[in-house]
């Protein structure tokens, strides 16, 4: 590895998240992950595809607060609008989503063609989205609708294929074992809060007894843990926490976002690192510039932008945890669902060169786009179609067989000095990416 890169990757393992008080920072949290894998990570890595789902009591003020457009993330109009408690726990009595639809959002992740779900049952603000002994502050007890979305949405889950996973931050506005950074009964900036004097054991209890209810009650698969930048947050707590969750479930899978070197993979936010990084990765990253629902946010990402984006996480041997945020009402945005479906029907021609593919074999990178391998297949998935209508593959190895993934259409192939060539059609039959099959009979050697 080079020193250029080992240095980045430090960076991203020091980086945790550090936040500004109103922040929209785009926090990166990568880095080396602990020894002591599950042996669980086969279906992880061979998924590459997953939804995140920001939902919670943020949903109701939608990004809005007196009237007033809150900048930033929508989940975190607690802290960037200065609410106080009172004031922010009274939105659960207007969360009602009777609209909502487990079957049809795992519908929709399925038709995306994703594999997990990773939906947020506490975030920051503390109030949690399943049914809790440990606190009433939770949307069973504390809403007017009264129901269990991680209930219904596991069970769609296993109804339906898909993975469930929960995200669960460590960072706690609600909670009296926390403080926040400036306590203000009219104007509290709750990030980072610290934990209360003396207070982080009866908190790590708190976080242990709800972990325990989302093995158990929900079955999750993976816990995707967050806001560990908290003051307090330390090496022994972590540990403590790792090996609870691995003497009730060793299967669970385990983020970074523990903290200390703990986890199973590491979790960049916002970008993807150019080529991957070692180990097992993900990228999430959100389809406008929010999490949480923001009603006034219509910065989308094009479908062609995160077409590209899945296929850069797979070529850098790395997954893509793409987010939805959904209203109060319970309703995926329909701009976010048009573009998972685009990506569904791309995937479904072209996922055999994502799905359980291995990153790149390329240090360098292509001018034409991306490169994913199995044993015996290169596959080149061409974002910028060659003015010359012929790809050079910097490799030594013979071609048996070139086709195109969506016809089966064969392509011809000569050696030349810069490696294989391959000849294309004039026009690129797919204008977002065109995968090419390379049949080939031993691992990729590499010209540069
Ligand atoms: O502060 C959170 C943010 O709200 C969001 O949940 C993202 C998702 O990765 N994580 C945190 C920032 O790193």
């Amino acid at each position: 590895m080079s020193v250029k890169r080992l240095l980045v990757i430090t960076i991203f393992s020091v980086t945790f998240a550090i936040f500004a008080p109103t922040s929209l920072r785009l926090a990166v949290a990568a880095g080396p992950v602990h020894k002591m894998h599950t042996a669980n990570m086969k279906w992880w890595k061979a998924a590459r595809f997953g939804m995140f789902i920001h939902w919670g009591l943020y949903s109701v003020p939608a990004g809005v607060w007196h009237g007033k457009r809150v900048p930033g993330y929508g989940e975190w109009i607690k802290n960037n609008a200065h609410i106080p408690n009172r004031e922010y726990n009274a939105l659960a009595k207007k969360f009602d989503p009777v609209d909502f639809n487990a079957e049809q959002w795992v519908k929709i992740a399925r038709e995306a063609g994703m594999k997990y779900i990773v939906i947020t049952s506490k975030h920051h603000e503390g109030f949690c989205m399943f049914n809790t002994k440990a606190t009433h502050f939770n949307i069973v007890q504390d809403t007017p609708w009264h129901k269990d979305p991680l209930a219904m949405l596991s069970a769609a889950c296993r109804a339906q294929g898909i993975k469930f996973c929960t995200y669960y931050s460590i960072m706690d506005w609600h909670s009296r074992d926390q403080l926040p950074a400036h306590a203000s009964a009219t104007h509290p900036t709750y990030n980072p809060t610290h934990f209360a004097p003396g207070r982080a054991v009866a908190y790590l209890h708190y976080m242990e007894r709800q972990i325990h209810e989302l093995i158990t009650q929900y079955h999750t698969h993976l816990i995707w843990f967050d806001g560990g930048w908290m003051h307090g947050w330390n090496k022994p707590l972590a540990r403590d926490l790792y090996h609870y969750i691995r003497s009730i479930d060793p299967t669970v899978i385990l983020n970074n976002r523990i903290g200390f070197g703990y986890g199973d993979y590491a979790t960049p936010e916002q970008h993807i690192p150019p080529r991957g990084i070692p180990g097992p990765w993900e990228t999430c990253m959100t389809i406008n510039t929010t999490w949480g629902y923001v009603s006034w946010n219509h910065k989308w990402k094009s479908s062609a932008l995160l077409i590209h984006h899945l296929i850069e996480c797979a070529s850098g041997g790395g997954n893509f945890l793409l987010n939805v945020g959904p209203t109060a009402k319970g309703i995926i945005p329909q701009p976010e669902v048009k573009r998972l479906l685009a990506i569904g029907k791309w995937l479904k021609v072209n996922g055999q060169a994502i799905y359980g593919s291995h990153r790149t074999p390329f240090d360098g990178k292509l001018s034409y786009g991306y490169a994913t391998q199995k044993p015996g297949r290169l596959f080149i998935e061409v974002t910028k179609w060659p003015r010359s209508h012929t790809l050079v593959v910097p490799m030594r190895n013979t071609i048996t067989k070139a086709y195109l993934l969506a016809d089966g259409k064969k392509l011809k192939t000569a050696k030349g000095p810069d490696g294989q060539s391959v000849y294309l059609p004039s026009a690129a039959p797919d204008p977002v990416a065109t995968v090419i099959v390379l049949k080939i009979a031993d691992p990729v050697r590499p010209l540069r």
